[in-house]
């Protein structure tokens, strides 16, 4: 299967890190750029660290890309880490709960959680916002977008998203949290206030769309060839995120039939034809994208470390203790919203190489085109 590959190496602190993308067709044009500001939009979001004030997230490609375009070898992205300390910083022998660290020390054999922490810290996603990136770019030459804003914070929620792409992005664009409901900002400006103060971290709901993907992609034959598992298994792999949710989701089990599954009618005027009179099923049925927007909910539980820390027990004097704190984000929803708009535009570039195949981009447009005709006269 010619899916797009993505490998993943660096610590947190270390020198650098790298992502590896394998699969991608040659001749796509590469906008330094354009990553650049996606790395910058991650950093970015109203309740972070320190930390981002340190960093400026820079692409460096150091593979796969020659004169501007992809050659359709392996595409390595290097991101420098200014706080490149790992080898100064000091042991961590008290597991933050909801980190890695506990698990990570017992599973790898270490008393000093330093050594599990620095790959598991959120700082990895640098690298998937750099994968996203190429992978938004080869979307955008189909038409297909993704994109993803905050929904809830805190167990507030904003209004409702609705309206135009282009209103939508630049409502979100302009908020602090990377929300759609102004209102909403100036609540959570204060909650977030008031959890600085009191030592505290949030979560929220990020909510994520892709418009323009053609019935189709993904496919029910082989469970994991069906575009939900990969998607589901896209969103839970981006660190603190603990729920994911397609379409209706968890609230299609408390509905009847008649009320959760979406009609069919066809009008001639529909781009493919036949279309659905809602969405409840969130662009997918029978793991295959049905042409309506693609839609996804992720909750993303509060960062786990805490000004105020929670009790721990130390690891090597086994003694009662309260968990380590060095500095830590009040909350990276807004920051999880980019990365996740990422990782689901990776996923979907990913079922586009399978479906559309191709050694270049221009090969890949044409079976691209090819389909969308198929699909006009079915
Ligand atoms: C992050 C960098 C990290 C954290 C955060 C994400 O920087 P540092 O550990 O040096 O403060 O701010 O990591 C976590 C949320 C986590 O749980 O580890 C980043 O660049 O996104």
């Amino acid at each position: 299967m010619p899916l797009l590959r993505l490998s993943t190496a660096g610590e947190s602190h270390g020198p650098a890190l790298v992502a590896i993308v394998e699969g991608l067709p040659s001749g796509l044009p590469v906008d330094p750029a354009a990553i650049e500001a996606e790395l910058r939009r991650r950093q970015g979001g109203y309740g972070r660290s320190g930390r981002q004030t340190i960093e400026r997230d820079a692409p460096r490609i150091i593979s796969g890309v020659r004169a501007g375009r992809t050659l359709g070898s392996p595409v390595a992205i290097e991101i420098a880490n200014k706080d490149s300390r790992i080898e100064e910083l000091p042991a961590v022998t008290r597991p933050r709960p909801g980190h890695a660290d506990l698990a990570g020390a017992q599973k790898y054999g270490t008393h000093d959680a330093r050594d599990v922490l620095e790959r598991a810290s959120a700082r990895e996603t640098a690298a998937r916002v750099a994968a996203g990136a190429l992978a938004k770019s080869l979307l955008a030459r189909l038409g297909i977008e993704s994109f993803a804003h905050v929904a809830a914070l805190g167990g507030d929620a904003a209004r409702t998203a609705e309206g135009a792409f282009p209103s939508l992005r630049a409502t979100r664009d302009a908020s602090p949290f990377y929300c759609c409901d102004p209102d909403a900002d100036v609540r959570w400006t204060a909650l977030v206030d008031q959890a600085r103060r009191d030592g505290d971290t949030l979560g929220g709901l990020v909510e994520i769309r892709v418009i323009g993907a053609p019935p189709g992609l993904g496919s029910h034959v082989q469970p994991d060839r069906k575009l939900s598992s990969r998607l589901a298994g896209a969103v839970m792999s981006v660190q603190a995120i603990k729920g994911v949710e397609i379409g209706l989701g968890f609230g299609a089990a408390t509905r009847r039939g008649s009320e959760v599954h979406d009609e069919i009618a066809y009008d001639p005027a529909a781009p493919y034809g036949f279309r659905r009179a809602r969405n409840n099923a969130g662009g997918i049925e029978g793991g295959m994208t049905t042409g309506e927007e693609i839609r996804l909910r992720a909750a993303k539980k509060p960062i786990s470390t805490l000004r105020k820390p929670l009790k721990s027990a130390d690891l090597v004097s086994k003694q009662e203790s309260v968990a380590a704190y060095e500095r830590s984000d009040v909350t990276a929803v807004p920051a999880a919203s980019v990365i996740l708009e990422n990782v689901v535009a990776f996923e979907v570039a990913s079922a586009c190489c399978e479906k559309f195949g191709g050694d270049s981009i221009e090969e890949l447009e044409r079976n691209f085109r090819g389909y969308v005709e198929q699909l006009r006269r079915f």
